[in-house]
């Protein structure tokens, strides 16, 4: 983007309706904030670019209301924007030039903290790791936990029902928000804000919402659940022969540890390559390369032996052939095969693109799942560099393509449409999803919209209509525009 490009120049009535709004510090104007502007083009990755007609940073949920109407007003689209960490595209605007970016990112105030009620209400731009901070400030746990908690916000989260690596015993945003306010695309505000757990009272509105992607309006402010503190925990990075033993294993923990097993992540030897390679101070806590790794997680409030538990667990696994190798770690080791698993996306970054695929299948199929991929996989790209890796537990896989050694990225991307044709069809025979939880965006749209039935679009687009019949609110995500 250059100032001197004309098309750039942005629309002086709509600068002139929000100025007022936001005042001169929360518009940023092409050519004048070029500077500032670029970061609210793109996302965190880099991966998906567009050309905003103005980026709008909104400091109250009224501004963000009187901001949406006179977009409403003017015809013009509003893409929400919190960390830009969405890993679809969902974020980013079009490359038209009159979509308003609006942005989160002055939202931050946490409005209420009830202890009783295990509840927090925080604004849409409190930045995950700040939730977490406030909920220990107070004894408590919000458990929601990704590899971007420190930079993704609540408002990111909610729109793209967020997972992460503790899905498995306290559920993904879905299950940890219990009311929300919004911003409706014609500029009124639902007022959604209650902490309940319980509440029949008709359609479920907050629900709508989670996933929505932005598509339906602009989350301001979310109660989310809060849960007891669990400071004592227990950590096992494990080798497995195989994604069968991992699922073997998964059933041990389950049967031994209960509702104590807070995650249960495996990666293949091609994802462990990969953060040795490009992240400074990992390091591989076995001797020898195993075909895969698992990392479990036991936690509890109380005065559980849970290091004692995970020993029973493991001693179990040997005895059964489900695990061939294993450590126990706790304080700064817990620390060091944490950052393993967490390390994954950021490394794969390092060797090029990534052909993200966040598939889920019944947990009981994973293991044929990826021998069916796989062997598909070689058979359209031979050397293709399979970075599997993820959330056994949930069924969630991150089944990502690396390009083979020596490749040049473009003769690599040459072949992701049918590489990525491949991993669907794999998905589609074992019943699967090809989004477990980063949701669809831009870049996951088209492929959704081909495996639902006719009945399926149909309610989804119904429900866009009644929410946007003007088709002003992040259009083109999740479903095409119509
Ligand atoms: P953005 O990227 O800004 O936006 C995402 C979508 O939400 C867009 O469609 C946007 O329009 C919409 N949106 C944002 N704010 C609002 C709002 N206030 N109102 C309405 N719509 C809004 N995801 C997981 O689920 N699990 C993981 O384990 C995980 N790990 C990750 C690790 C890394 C290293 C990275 C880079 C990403 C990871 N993600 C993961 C993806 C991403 O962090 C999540 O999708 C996160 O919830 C996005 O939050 P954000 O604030 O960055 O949203
Ligand atoms: C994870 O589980 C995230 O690490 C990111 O969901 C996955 O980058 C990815 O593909
Ligand atoms: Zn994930």
């Amino acid at each position: 983007m250059t100032a001197a490009d004309p098309d750039d120049r942005p629309d002086a009535a709509l600068l002139a309706a929000l100025t007022p709004i936001v005042g001169g510090r929360g518009v940023l104007v092409p050519g004048a904030d070029d500077d500032r502007l670029a970061s609210y083009a793109t996302d965190w990755r880099g991966a998906y670019a567009g050309r905003p007609a103005l980026v709008v940073l909104p400091r109250t949920t009224a501004e963000v209301a009187e901001v949406v109407r006179a977009c409403a007003a003017a015809g013009v689209a509003v893409v929400p924007q919190g960390g830009g960490t969405g890993l679809c595209g969902g974020a980013v605007p079009d490359a038209s030039g009159r979509q308003v970016v609006l942005s989160t990112e002055r939202l931050r105030g946490v409005r209420e903290v009830d202890v009783a009620n295990q509840t927090v209400t925080v604004e849409a731009g409190v930045v995950l790791a700040d939730v977490q901070r406030v909920a220990r400030e107070h004894g408590l746990q919000f458990p929601l936990s990704m590899g971007s908690e420190g930079r993704c916000t609540v408002g990111g989260n909610v729109a793209t029902n967020a997972g992460g690596t503790a899905v498995l015993r306290y559920g993904g945003m879905r299950a940890l928000t219990l009311g929300l306010e919004v911003v409706l695309p014609d500029g009124r505000v639902w007022e959604g804000l209650r902490g309940l757990r319980k509440d029949n009272t008709g359609y479920d509105l907050t629900q709508l919402f989670l996933g929505s992607e932005g598509t339906l309006g602009v989350v301001t402010a979310a109660v989310l659940a809060l849960h007891p503190a669990t400071p004592r925990r227990a950590t096992a990075w494990v080798a497995l022969a195989d994604l069968a033993a991992a699922t073997a294993l998964l059933g041990t923990v389950r049967a031994v540890a209960g509702e104590r097993v807070t995650s249960f992540e495996v990666m293949s030897a091609q994802s462990l390559a990969i953060v040795l390679a490009h992240v400074p101070g990992t390091r591989d806590p076995f001797a020898t390369a195993h075909p895969w790794y698992g990392l479990v997680e036991l936690a509890d409030g109380g005065d559980a032996d849970v290091e004692g538990l995970l020993e029973q667990v493991l001693q179990e696994a040997v005895e059964h052939d489900q695990v061939v190798d294993a450590v126990v770690a706790s304080g700064p080791r817990a620390a060091a095969v944490w950052a393993l698993r967490e390390g994954i996306s950021e490394a794969q970054n390092g060797e090029g693109p990534s052909l993200k695929h966040d598939v889920s299948v019944a947990i009981s199929a994973l293991p044929a799942f990826v021998a069916h991929a796989d062997v598909a996989l070689a058979e359209v790209l031979p050397g293709v560099r399979v970075v599997s890796y993820g959330h056994v537990g949930d069924g969630n896989l991150h089944h990502n393509l690396t390009k083979p050694v020596g490749w040049t990225d473009e003769a690599f991307l040459a072949h992701a449409d049918r590489l990525t044709a491949t991993v669907y069809a794999s998905v589609a025979a074992f019943g699967g999803s090809i989004s477990a939880e980063h949701g669809l965006g831009t870049a996951k749209r088209d492929a959704a919209a081909a495996q639902k039935s006719p009945v399926e679009l149909d309610l989804q687009r119904a429900l866009k209509r009644a929410v946007d019949p003007a088709g002003l609110m992040n259009p083109g995500k999740v479903l095409a525009a119509e």
